[in-house]
């Protein structure tokens, strides 16, 4: 498929965005969500596709072989807003979903998020990421797709992350509106990418336990194997490579998959400016690690 021109952002309602993830506006809002359709909410690269694929096991592991080899993480979890060129649109994916629960993914701020989902009371799981991992990782990922605005080089990404002016806005206010979101939102289940590298049995379990899953230890172990990343980086059917205007020749998509990778790429200079800009905009009641 032809590489589309990059796309341009422009703020909407107060949020850089590209006309990627608001060409379907008015079908977006007015999206019909159900009771049981649980919707996977993070900052670009948190780690979304790693929870939707744990998410995809959980429930349905157990579905053919078939579908284990031949259906893609973007077709099993459909990015909701997305309208890619030549590409299948977001709600219309999912409206043709035919399993249940219907998995969900969206990198909306909290504010955008079709009005359905809260009037349904939908589960809604949010996984975070420190902020400096997760600008190196959007950083190699804006490099290796033109569906991404240029990003130039690392010196002046840094800077337009920190002010917010990337797809999806500001990483501060993303992550602190969901926050904020879960004092009120009793079936809002927040999770960090941390954590998960950490023990990803036991963030396994606490997600069971707000799903009202129990699987059997074996099902634990086959799930647990396969969302590791160097099992999910050689799986056709969730390192991307089935997806087109990727240049993975540039960067893969399941890239590292580490925590602290951001020491590899902050200067001295760059990680003091980020602490004093962090200190100010994060909600002081969000503790992140950088590293574990
Ligand atoms: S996207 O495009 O926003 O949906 O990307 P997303 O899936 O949120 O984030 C991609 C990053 O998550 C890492 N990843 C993993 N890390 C550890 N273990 C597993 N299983 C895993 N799966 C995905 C992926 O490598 C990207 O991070 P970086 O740091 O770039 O490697």
């Amino acid at each position: 498929m032809e590489s589309p021109a990059r796309p341009a952002l422009f703020d909407f309602h107060g949020v850089w965005m590209t006309c990627r993830y608001t060409g379907n506006w008015d079908a977006l809002q007015t999206f019909q969500a159900r009771p049981d359709d649980i919707l996977i909410a993070t900052y670009p690269k948190a780690g979304t596709t790693w929870v939707s694929y744990i998410l995809d096991l959980l429930y349905f592991g157990h579905l053919s072989p078939e579908r284990q080899k031949t259906v893609p993480i973007t077709e099993r979890v459909p990015f909701l807003e997305v309208t890619n060129p030549g590409l299948p649109i977001g709600t219309e994916l999912a409206e043709k979903l035919l399993t249940t629960p219907r998995l969900i993914k969206t990198h909306l701020p909290v504010q955008f998020v079709p009005k359905s989902f809260w009037e349904h009371n939908c589960r809604m799981i949010y996984v975070a990421r420190n902020a400096k991992d997760n600008m190196v990782s959007y950083f190699h990922f804006a490099r290796m797709t033109d569906l991404l605005p240029e990003p130039g080089d690392w010196t002046c990404y840094f800077q337009s992350f920190l002010a917010g002016k990337v797809p999806f806005g500001s990483w501060f206010d993303h992550v602190n509106g969901w926050w904020r979101k879960r004092r009120t939102y009793p079936k809002l289940h927040f999770m960090f990418y941390e954590d998960l590298s950490e023990d990803t049995g036991r963030e396994i379990d606490k997600l069971c336990s707000f799903l009202g899953l129990s699987p059997s230890a074996e099902e634990k172990t086959e799930v647990m194997s396969g969302v590791k990343f160097d099992s999910m980086r050689n799986n056709a059917m969730t390192n991307y490579s089935t997806y087109p205007l990727m240049k993975f020749d540039v960067s893969p998509f399941m890239r590292k998959g580490q925590v602290g990778d951001w020491k590899s790429h902050f200067t001295v200079a760059q990680d003091e400016e980020f602490d004093e800009d962090y200190k100010k905009k994060i909600d002081p009641t969000l503790h992140l690690r950088t590293e574990i």
